[in-house]
């Protein structure tokens, strides 16, 4: 339905971010891979289709960063007909002329994440669809027309200053940080035409502030994201989310946004934080509060109308320090189950491992194992990782390659905890150092493509040679029913497709990833390891 005028502040995302991924949080980071000969109109229906859209036009789903500006901006001077939040192919509808700004979303506006950096420079295929997607979204017609205001924050809107991408995409005012008195004062500025600066600083770490002052989301977010503690304390010098004061969220405010989650029609909700495990616990101490965190888990997954709970983040050393707390949580999580394996339900969150070296650890990383030391790391993760698995817990682990002055031997080191994690069901994510802004090593350079080693190349290929081991079974065996087709996919159409793949890698890339595809498409590379 088109607004004649236009509304007054229009919300936003690139259509990358505005999509629940058919339901599959995990599948949003494929989202970071170039796009390659596919057309884009068909990445959107088969892998990024769009949110539901209520009859106004306006998402009934957006990302939770931006439901938390709309509720800023609707607790302070607007109304609901002042603000709308639209899926950008909708822009049309909604911008006009008495359009003051449009405010958007973004992870990712230029590629620079940790996947889109990786993988779009291992496979290529051009630059990444988050990118391509932002792009897209900031040359769009109305925006061109009617030239509102541009206002671009999220996680990633330091990537537009980063690669002077600012002024080139019409964008006015970059906001670096989620604090609500600078967000708010930006849109009231441009709302009434004043001059916007370019940049502003917005971080939660900057001033002490009060999470308090961050209302409660008016409507839901896509994959029922309810935020139940921000920061994390464990100061690992390549992360971002460090750098916010570590604060939990009060567990009636959580409760109140499964609610509304609930009645805006969701039955999952997706807990954003950056360590499960710590919250409640006491500052400074990292040792779990086992009963905040069960009655937490237990409030919600029990909340009439939730069907399934998943976990954004996990940290490995709580695991350990307290496996009875895993016990119990498992057994309410996995009556809320997400994901499956083999047609049993599994629960998963995302982990950091990022590296077996315990120079590396104590160099970068020394708060990752508190209460343990760096030089017990390896046993952390192997240990955490048994717990986990004992209880129907597969997690998704992320690790670094290339971090500043990595030598040889810590790779080597990272090599021998992958062989310790051999017998373990998880799924393995390396990825290249990215030097992200305001981190601690902001100005340090980041992992390429031509610094691959030989054992950086043999880590690459272990993660992945295990990851299909794990779940290639499970992935084909539940769309391909008859035992013949199956036969047939994984002992001839996937090897035949991963020897052309190689052999064109291998003319246009090199051997590596020549190598790298005949081995992954092996047909033996289908079963469990020992
Ligand atoms: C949940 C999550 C996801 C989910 C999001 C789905 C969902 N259901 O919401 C999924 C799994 C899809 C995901 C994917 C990716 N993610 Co993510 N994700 C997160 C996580 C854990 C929480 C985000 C969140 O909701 N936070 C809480 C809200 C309230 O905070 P916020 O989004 O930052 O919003 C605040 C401000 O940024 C600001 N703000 C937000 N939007 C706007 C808009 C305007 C106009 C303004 C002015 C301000 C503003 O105000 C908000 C309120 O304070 C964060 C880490 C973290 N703890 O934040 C990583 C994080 C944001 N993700 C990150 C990245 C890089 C990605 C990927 C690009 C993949 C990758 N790792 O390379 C993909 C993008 C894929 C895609 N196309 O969607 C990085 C960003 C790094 C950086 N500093 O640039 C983070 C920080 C993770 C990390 N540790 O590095 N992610
Ligand atoms: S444990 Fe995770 S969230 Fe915390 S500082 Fe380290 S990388 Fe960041």
């Amino acid at each position: 339905m088109k607004t004649v005028s236009g509304v007054k502040i229009v919300l936003t995302a690139s259509a990358t971010e505005m999509s629940d991924f058919f339901n599959n949080p995990f599948m949003a980071f494929s989202a970071g891979f170039g796009l390659g000969p596919i057309p884009l109109g068909f990445a959107r229906k088969t892998l990024y289709p769009p949110v539901e859209r209520y009859a106004d036009g306006r998402a009934k789903y957006a990302p939770y960063g931006l439901r938390k500006v709309e509720a800023m901006l609707l607790e302070n001077g607007f109304n609901e007909s002042d603000v709308a939040v639209v899926y950008p192919d909708d822009l049309a509808n909604f911008i006009g002329p008495d359009t003051k700004v449009v405010g958007i979303s973004s992870m990712d506006p230029t590629g620079m994440g940790y996947v889109s950096k990786t993988y779009s420079s291992v496979i290529g295929g051009g630059e990444p669809m988050n990118a391509l997607e932002f792009k897209r979204l900031v040359r769009h017609p109305s925006i061109k027309k009617f030239k509102p205001r541009i206002i671009v924050g999220g996680f990633g809107s330091w990537q537009l200053e980063r690669k002077n991408r600012t002024n080139k995409y019409g964008v006015d005012c970059v906001i670096i940080g989620g604090r609500p008195d600078a967000i708010i004062d930006a849109f009231k500025k441009a709302v009434k035409g004043e001059s916007l600066p370019r940049l502003v600083h917005a971080d939660e770490s900057l001033v002490k502030w009060d999470y308090a002052t961050i209302p409660l989301s008016k409507h839901a977010a896509i994959h029922g994201a309810v935020e139940i503690s921000k920061g994390c304390g464990r100061n690992c010098q390549f992360c971002t989310p460090t750098m916010q004061n570590k604060v939990d969220v009060p567990l009636e405010r959580i409760l109140q946004e499964v609610a509304m989650t609930i009645r805006e029609g969701s039955d999952h909700i997706t807990l954003i934080t950056e360590d499960l495990f710590l919250y409640g616990a006491k500052s400074k101490t990292f040792i779990p509060n086992k009963d905040a965190l069960v009655k937490l888990v237990k409030s919600v997954s029990e909340y009439p109308g939730v069907k399934s709970v998943q976990v954004s983040h996990m940290s490995l050393a709580p695991i350990v320090n307290n496996p009875q707390m895993i016990k119990e949580l498992a057994e309410i999580l996995i009556e809320r189950s997400w994901y499956g394996y083999e047609k049993k339900a599994i629960i998963t969150a995302e982990t950091g491992i990022e590296t077996g070296s315990t120079r590396l650890m104590k160099k970068y990383m020394r708060g990752k194992m508190l209460p343990y030391k760096p030089e017990q790391w390896q046993e952390i993760v192997t240990d955490a990782f048994g717990i986990l698995n004992d209880n129907n817990w597969y997690p998704l682990a992320t690790l670094i390659v290339g971090l500043p002055d990595e030598k040889e031997e810590d790779v080597l080191d990272t090599l021998e905890l992958m062989d310790k994690l051999k017998g373990y069901n998880a799924f393995y994510v390396p990825l290249f150092f990215v030097p992200l802004e305001n981190c601690v090593l902001m100005n340090k350079k980041g992992a390429e493509l031509d610094s691959l080693s030989r054992a950086r190349w043999d880590f690459f290929i272990r993660c992945w040679e295990y990851n299909i081991k794990i779940w290639k079974p499970t992935f084909l065996k539940h769309r391909i029913s008859n035992p013949f087709i199956f036969k047939f996919i994984n002992n001839v159409f996937i090897p035949c497709f991963g020897g052309v793949m190689g052999l064109y890698y291998g003319w246009t890339r090199g051997e590596q990833l020549k190598q790298a595809f005949w081995t992954l498409s092996n047909p033996q590379i289908t079963t469990k390891p020992e």
